[in-house]
């Protein structure tokens, strides 16, 4: 079959949740750098969300059936634990991390700093101040997830790690991100550790010029 295909921004975290996928599965893959609500996304995903995925006639939306298909049909270290409960717990970290989490850290803080609604485009203080302490709950409560194993979920790098690290790095790039983690300080270590993590470190999204 054609080779894989990740179909989406490199400036999405959930993109690159997909990407880090495949890099840990030992899967070459072509990112096909697309924006949300364009008309390809619209083609693959019904509200125009990215990551798309495409492999030879086969196409797919959203990232957790994504990284499912990566995960299993490819050969590779799995991604996610076979075991039963093993495996619900780290659905459980994948399903908060892709919701909450993500709509408290990207959507609304990151979102409130780089694709702010306001007519000058300043950070969106309103959105910035109302969201603040629930990022530093939830900074808490993944800071108190990693300090078991090191890792979100499991004994080993897993598919929950692939989502939180992204989000948990774009955080970084805000005053409040950083405050909150400096207050988390196991999710801070266990970032450190986890940043040079070549999955993680060659997809950064790229550096504004
Ligand atoms: N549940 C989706 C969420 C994907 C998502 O939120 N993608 C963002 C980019 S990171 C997007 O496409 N946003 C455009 C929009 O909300 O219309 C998944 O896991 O793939």
């Amino acid at each position: 079959m054609s080779k894989l295909e990740i179909i989406g921004s490199p400036f999405s975290n959930f993109v690159r949740t997909a990407r880090m996928a495949a890099r840990e599965k030992g899967v070459e893959y072509a990112l096909v750098d697309i924006l949300p609500r364009s008309e390809q996304a619209k083609a693959i995903h019904p509200g125009g969300m990215i990551p798309g995925m495409r492999h030879g006639d086969r196409t797919l939306f959203e990232s957790r059936a994504i990284t499912r298909y990566i995960d299993e049909a490819f050969d590779g270290p799995p991604l996610t634990p076979r075991d039963p409960w093993a495996a619900a717990q780290a659905e459980q970290w994948i399903s908060y991390v892709a919701t909450s989490v993500d709509r408290a850290i990207m959507r609304e803080l990151v979102h409130a700093y780089f694709f702010s609604r306001k007519p000058d485009r300043s950070p969106d203080r309103d959105i910035i101040d109302r969201v603040k302490g629930k990022v530093e709950y939830q900074m808490q409560v993944l800071g108190k997830a990693v300090e078991k194993t090191g890792y979100l979920s499991g004994e080993t790098f897993g598919l929950a790690d692939m989502y939180v690290l992204p989000i948990i790095g774009q955080s970084r790039a805000t005053p409040e991100g950083k405050e909150a983690m400096a207050k988390a300080p196991s999710l801070l270590a266990y970032y450190e550790k986890q940043k040079s993590r070549p999955s993680f470190a060659d997809t950064a999204p790229p550096k504004a010029k």
